[in-house]
């Protein structure tokens, strides 16, 4: 999934073991986040079998700290954003972005790579926007929803907001919102397929129980797409 959401080759397993990931603390802003690196450097290290480590250090010195122990590659995230550059290439992914393209691609592998029905996308921050451009791009009937509406496109087609979305029952959805329980049986449809990245999760346990496939984590999809992404454009 991966790999067909970041547009990327399969890496071997020997590159990957010898790929160093640095996972950076970052204490601006809100600061460091319970066990969020280590959470990070637990995913890369399990997904993905490379050499995921957290560094000692903190912010700039922990970056410096990650290019004298020769990391191939950086995770850091404040407040603002959740950023993966590859130090020896230069590639660089966006957690938001990827963790779209990520679920957009679940959803659209789920239903074997033919929607035959329009996706709602929920939420047009860059989790959302970038679902949208994914499906837009395999020619997948879209409509979304923001509270901000056309404020908020993001290069969404304006012409394609669903201001009267919570109406009526939905097949596949994208729920790319903070909002919780925002998503209840009655906009679900039996047999609904629903990619659910938004935190805290968007549905009810009554419309949990209604869909047939749900797609939902808080974490590891996007790092892995991050990863892939990183190693575009050849080696670590
Ligand atoms: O290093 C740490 O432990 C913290 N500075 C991690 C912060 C993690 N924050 C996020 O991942 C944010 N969701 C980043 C993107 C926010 C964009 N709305």
């Amino acid at each position: 999934m991966a790999h067909f959401a970041s547009a990327t080759e399969y890496v071997s397993l020997t590159e990957r073991k010898n790929t160093k990931v640095a996972c950076i603390p970052i204490t601006s802003g809100d600061g460091i986040i319970g066990d969020f690196c280590e959470t990070c450097a637990l995913i890369l290290r399990e997904f993905a079998d490379v050499d995921a480590f957290v560094t000692e250090m903190t912010d700039v010195a922990g970056l410096n700290e990650a290019i004298l122990k020769k990391a191939d590659m950086v995770f850091m995230a404040d407040d603002n954003a959740c950023l993966c550059r590859n130090l020896n290439t230069g590639a660089t992914s966006d957690n938001g972005y990827a963790t779209g393209r990520g679920f957009a691609s679940l959803l659209y592998l789920g239903a074997g790579e033919k929607i035959d029905d329009e996706v709602l996308i929920l939420g047009a921050g860059k989790v959302g926007a970038s679902a949208w451009h994914f499906l837009a791009e395999r020619g997948v009937a879209l409509r979304w929803y923001d509270l901000l509406e056309e404020k908020n496109a993001h290069g969404m087609d304006p012409g394609l907001l669903e201001k009267t979305w919570s109406r009526r029952d939905w097949r596949f959805i994208v729920d790319a919102t903070t909002a919780p329980a925002l998503i209840d049986a009655c906009h679900v449809r039996p047999g609904a397929q629903i990619s659910a990245p938004g935190i805290p999760f968007g549905l009810t346990e009554a419309a949990l129980q209604k869909s047939e496939m749900v797609f939902r984590d808080e974490l590891p999809t996007g790092i892995m797409v991050m990863f892939c992404e990183g190693m575009k454009n050849g080696r670590c």
